[in-house]
């Protein structure tokens, strides 16, 4: 298999370039070889983006609707095929991808189809004149995803993007190259034309390319704050429009009078789902000491039950992490919680064998961990460390538990549990954070904006927010009677 670029609506096929082999997380065999984009990969694309934004700015917002309606019912049709790609790429269980991944995807397409042909702008009744609005596209923008929901990432950037009438060259990352392609075929299938959305594959030196071009009129990263910091700072020499969707470290809050089951079913969500390797996850569990021996015990014994295995098991609910260089920083941070004080109660090694007991040396499996006798001042409970390590903190006041829980230069999520109505709402509107929930934890519904305060990242993806972020708005004002003038 070679993952090639996709442009003007095909698959390239000249692969001399530079390339690097794809591995698949959960037995580190190769899945193929990844071609590099070059100068004159990015300038078709461009010039491709260019013919298609000529065609796409003039159609209607119902005609635009249509083509991603159409790219959901496609995705949807190939779910299984898409889903099994993506647990190769990512290591993820198949029935996430089966059940999150592909159908948020094309959840997203359906959002955005149908807000297409509503997306206008507003009329002002002035005197002796009028004025009134439109939401203009911006251009060429460029989405730049991270590796651990590419198809996802993809269609929440291309789906806003494409019904305001921009169109899109996107770079998946370097370790997950496959489902972005799909994406790509399924628009050319709905009716879009050749170029909307355009492929290309690489490392940051392509996406930095793709930052530094003057074609390109906005950029939307997911990745780590490190890089997103790198983006602003590029975007800055043109004043370019830019959303980040970035790292975090966020607090879920337990209080005493939580629903334990539920309490732990979410802070397990909120850090082995996905292999912990999700940036909104509750990775700092705050439990009132009234409670915290009966949660860590619950939350002990189910975690140790999780099927940590083969990713293509049904049964399986918990795969490999992404690279065995991820792996291995994610063990150097259990080495430095331990060395700091905290103690592993559970998890934090590498299992040979599997739930079935099969052999699952070969990947990059790391069962997973708990951390009590945690400090707020430990570097694992700083640090996001993307990958599943919980780490656990006792609290006695809920000032205290605000406090400590916005003690951190991100922002991006925060979880309270608490049956008392007026509490709950009283907490999360004190926490710095901007994707929160009462009484659950990442779930992500398309109609809810996504996204961070503070360094967790700028903008929104999702909900109506995200039309503010790929148009750009003209007022125009008409009058009706003469220029008065003092001339
Ligand atoms: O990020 P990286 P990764 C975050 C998560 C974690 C990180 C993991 O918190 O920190 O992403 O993903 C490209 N100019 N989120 O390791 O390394 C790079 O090629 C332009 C948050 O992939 O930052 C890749 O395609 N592009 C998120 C992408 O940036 C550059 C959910 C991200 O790479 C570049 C998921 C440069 N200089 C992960 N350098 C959320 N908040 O939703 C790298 N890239």
């Amino acid at each position: 298999m070679v993952y090639n670029q996709f442009i003007d609506g095909a698959l390239t096929t000249d692969s001399k370039r530079e390339s690097w082999v794809n591995y698949d997380p959960s037995n580190n065999q190769p899945l193929g070889e990844v071609c590099q984009a070059n100068d004159e990969d990015i300038e078709a694309a461009i010039n491709s983006s260019e013919k298609a934004f000529q065609i796409w700015k003039n159609k209607t917002g119902a005609e635009r609707g249509r083509v991603l309606v159409k790219a959901a019912d496609i995705l949807r049709s190939r779910l299984e095929q898409i889903a099994l790609l993506e647990t190769h790429d990512v290591g993820k269980p198949i029935s996430e991808s089966l059940a999150v991944d592909v159908s948020s995807a094309a959840d997203a397409l359906e959002y955005f189809g149908g807000m297409a042909a509503g997306i206008h702008g507003e009329f002002f009744d002035l005197k002796n004149a009028f004025g009134y609005t439109r939401r203009e596209p911006l251009g060429i923008c460029a989405g730049i995803g991270a590796w651990n929901y590419p198809i996802q990432i993809a269609a929440w950037k291309a789906a806003p993007a494409l019904a305001c009438g921009n169109c899109m060259i996107f770079k998946p990352s370097e370790l997950t190259p496959a489902t972005a392609l799909e994406l790509a075929k399924a628009f050319m299938e709905a009716g879009a034309p050749p170029g909307l959305f355009n492929v290309v594959q690489g490392d940051g030196r392509v996406g930095k390319m793709l930052v530094d071009h003057p074609r390109i009129a906005k950029i939307s990263l997911t990745g780590s704050v490190a890089t997103g910091k790198k983006i602003f700072s590029a975007a800055a020499t043109e004043l370019k429009h830019v959303t980040l969707e970035l790292g975090g470290k966020s607090p879920l809050i337990i209080f005493e009078d939580a629903d334990l089951n539920n309490a732990v079913s979410a802070a397990m969500l909120a850090n082995f789902y996905t292999q912990g390797e999700v940036c909104s996850n509750g990775t700092r569990v705050f439990v009132h000491r009234k409670i915290f021996d009966s949660f860590l015990k619950q939350l002990k014994e189910r975690t140790e039950r999780i099927r940590l295995g083969e990713p293509t098991d049904p049964e399986t609910q918990m795969g490999a992490v992404i690279s065995k260089v991820h792996l291995e920083k994610i063990i150097r941070f259990i080495d430095s919680g331990k060395s700091s004080g905290a103690t592993l109660l559970t998890g934090g090694f590498k299992p040979e064998k599997d739930f079935k007991g099969r052999n699952i040396s070969s990947g990059n499996f790391l069962a997973p961990a708990i951390f009590t006798n945690c400090d707020d001042s430990m570097e694992i409970c700083r640090e996001e460390i993307f990958g599943p390590v919980l780490s656990i903190l006792a609290f006695d006041t809920e000032e205290e538990v605000i406090e400590r829980a916005n003690d951190t230069l991100f922002g991006l999520s925060a979880g309270v549990f608490t049956n008392d109505i007026k509490r709950g709402h009283r907490v999360i509107h004190q926490l710095h954070a901007g994707t929160c929930w009462i009484n659950n934890y990442n779930i992500t519904p398309i109609e809810l904006p996504f996204g961070g305060y503070k360094q967790s990242g700028i903008g929104r993806e999702n909900s109506l927010a995200a039309i503010q972020h790929y148009t750009q708005l003209k007022s125009v004002y008409v009058e009706l009677g003469n220029v008065e003038s003092p001339y």
